[in-house]
This record gives structure tokens, sequence and C-alpha cells, in this order.
């Protein structure tokens, strides 16, 4: 039985980092192996519900009002199309629909149609995710009674990488916003970004930061940063030897997640289409388990229901069809 520890020390997660590659995949292999079936990958869909025009100003973001990228604003969609691309989904063997929409926060006045979708969605007997941003309590509330899920907040980076990226939102905004989900009894997904000129020493922080909540987040995307033109770090990452992370940084990176939160999901996110198999091959030994499938992210392109059944097959993967093991026992509940 693995040890689900909360108190992780920086010094800790950096000499993980620092193990010779195949020891650090042994390790991130033996533990993924104790916790989860090895050959079974969940597969997820994204749909952007509501794109672009958005006031933030995440560095990464083609969403952002502060990029360039082309990207149209859209309204919130209609109940019926968002039900019916998840209806889409389900055909194409996802188990979860994940919706998006490029918000601060949501209004009070969206939370009607939102509650409308959760349960549409469900009700088709797919797991619901939503990100929309920063929530209250009260809205958290809500979601949770229309049986949301997951709702998805990423914490990005580390703490002081955080804040080269995102100026109009603090870190410490977003852990709030973890904690509403949190104690809403909604499943937490958080994770972030690897790839935007950060260091090791940012990745540590990275992880060290989700290790460390009170309870791990039962779902935890590793995105390799998907450079958009337009935006403030496609355009500084264009130019420089820096515009992909290294393969091999980018599966320590997911390794250490694994050993780190052993029954946490950990999703193999945004930037597959610029991996090749053998990376990807890689990610899932180290521990990742789930996938975003499908030929389009929010906005981004990704690398389609087709290409993904090559990649299965040529792996011996399966889709996963069972729960997932944390929100199965929902261990590490914090003393009050
Ligand atoms: N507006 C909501 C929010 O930020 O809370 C939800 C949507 S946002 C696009 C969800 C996450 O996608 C971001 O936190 C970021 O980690 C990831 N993401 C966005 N653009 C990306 C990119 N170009 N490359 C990799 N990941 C990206
Ligand atoms: C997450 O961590 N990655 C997904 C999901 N959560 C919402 C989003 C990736 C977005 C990639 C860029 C785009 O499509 O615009
Ligand atoms: Fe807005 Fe989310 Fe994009 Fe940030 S990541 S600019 S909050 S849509």
């Amino acid at each position: 039985m693995t040890e689900i520890r909360t108190d992780w020390s920086r010094t800790e997660i950096a000499s993980l980092f620092d193990l010779p590659f195949t020891e650090l995949l042994f390790q991130a292999a033996s533990i993924h192996r104790q916790n989860h079936p090895a050959d079974q990958v969940q597969l997820c869909t994204l749909l952007s519900i509501k794109t672009g025009g958005c006031p933030e100003d995440c560095g990464y973001c083609s969403q952002s009002v502060k990029a360039d990228s082309g990207v149209e604003a859209t309204k919130l969609m209609d109940v019926q199309a968002v039900l019916q691309s998840a209806a889409q989904a389900k055909d194409h063997g996802s188990q979860r629909f994940c919706m998006g929409a490029a918000w601060r926060n949501p209004k009070d006045r969206d939370m009607p149609a939102i509650v409308e979708i959760v349960k549409g969605v469900r009700a088709m007997g797919l797991e619901t995710c939503m990100t929309l941003g920063m929530l209250t309590p009260k809205q958290a509330g809500m979601l949770a009674d229309a049986g949301l899920d997951y709702y998805n907040h990423n914490i990005d980076s580390s703490p002081e990488y955080y804040e080269r990226v995102i100026t109009t939102r603090t870190m410490g905004e977003r852990l709030e916003t973890l904690d509403h989900v949190r104690k809403s009894g909604i499943n937490v997904c958080s994770g972030g970004i690897v790839g935007m000129g950060e260091t090791r020493e940012d990745r540590v922080g990275f992880i060290h930061t989700l290790a460390t909540l009170p309870q791990h987040p039962e779902s935890v995307p590793v995105n390799a940063l998907v450079p958009v033109k337009g935006t403030v770090l496609g355009d500084m990452l264009a130019d420089t030897p820096l515009a992909k992370i290294d393969d091999i940084e980018f599966v320590r990176t997911v390794a250490v997640a694994r050993i780190t939160m052993p029954l946490s999901m950990v999703r193999l996110s945004a930037g597959r289409e610029s991996m090749s198999d053998a990376a990807q091959a890689l990610c899932f030994m180290a521990g990742a388990n789930s996938i975003f499938t499908g030929d389009k992210l929010l906005t981004a392109p990704n690398a389609g229901d087709d290409s993904d059944a090559a990649l299965f097959a040529r792996l011996g993967l399966t889709a996963l069809q069972g729960e997932e093991p944390l929100r199965a026992c929902k261990v590490a509940e914090p003393a009050e």
C-alpha cells in the first residue's frame, strides 16, 4: 500500500527530479502499478463553451484580450449545442467531457445555463468537468448540487514563476478557488504548464505546491506549452532554443507528479501534438494515465481520435473503464 503524503519538502522533490532517468522512471512506474491499471488510459474530450475575449492576461493563452492570436470571442454556447458535442464525444469513446469558458469568473446570470449543461451531460452517462475561472463558495455549491464531478483550475507554475506569467490574478486567489471547490465536495483538477521558460527549480515548486495541498487534487493535468503566435509566451519562445520543452525533462515532471501524488490521475494534456509516440510512451510509463482525445483542445489543434487509436494500438493501451482510485477511496482527508 503506497503511503500518501502531503508533507513533501522542496528538497525531497528536487532530489526526485535529480535521480538518474531510468531510476526515476522505475520508481514512478512501480508506484503507478501499485495504484492504477498500468495499461489503461482515460479518454477525455474538451470543448470550449465560451471562447476568447478573456480579461485575464495569462501569457500563454490565445483567449486573452491581451493576445493577438486571431481567436474570435464568442458568447456562451447554447445548452443543446453543448449536449450534441457531448454525445459525439461519448460516441467516440470518451469517459469524461471537460468544458472550458474564457472567463475571469462566471457571472451569476450565467449559472442557470451552466447548471443545465452539467445536468444534461451527466444524464448521458459522461463524467463532467468544468473550468470557468474563479468561483465563489456559492457558485461552487451550485455546481456541486448540479452534480459536477470535477472542477479544473490550474496553478500553472511555481509561485515564483506564476507572477511572471499572469498579473491579473494571484496564485493565492487560485488557491482560494481550489479551496471552495474542495469544500463543496467537487473533485479537484489542478495542474499547470511545463515549457514556459521556467527553470527546473520552478518545476520543483510547481509540483511541491500541488503535492502539499491539504488533499491532493484527484486530477493533475501536466500541459506542455502550445506556443501560440500573438501570445506573450508564444512570441517570446518562438525564436529561442527553449521553444519546446525537452522531452526527458517533461517525462521527469510527469514521473515526479506520479511519485508525489500516487493516487491522482496524471493527465498528459496540451502539447501531445508536438510529442513523438516514443515521448508519449515514456509519459505513460512514468504514470500519466489520462489524455485529451479528439482533434481540438480548447482553441489549439489536438492529435485526433484516429491518431490516438493508432498510438493505443501501437502501445497496447486500452481506454480506462472503471472509476479512478482517489475518487473511489477519498483518502488523505485533512484532520479538522
Ligand atoms: N479561463 C479558465 C481559467 O483559466 O481558469 C479556463 C480555461 S484555461 C484555457 C485552462 C488551462 O489551460 C490554463 O490554466 C492552462 O494551464 C492551460 N492552457 C491554456 N493555454 C495553453 C497553452 N497555450 N499551452 C498549454 N496549456 C495551456
Ligand atoms: C488543462 O490543464 N488543459 C486543458 C484543460 N485543462 C482545460 C486546456 C488546454 C488548452 C490548450 C490550449 C488551447 O486549446 O487553447
Ligand atoms: Fe482567460 Fe483562462 Fe486564458 Fe487565462 S487561461 S486568459 S483565465 S481563458
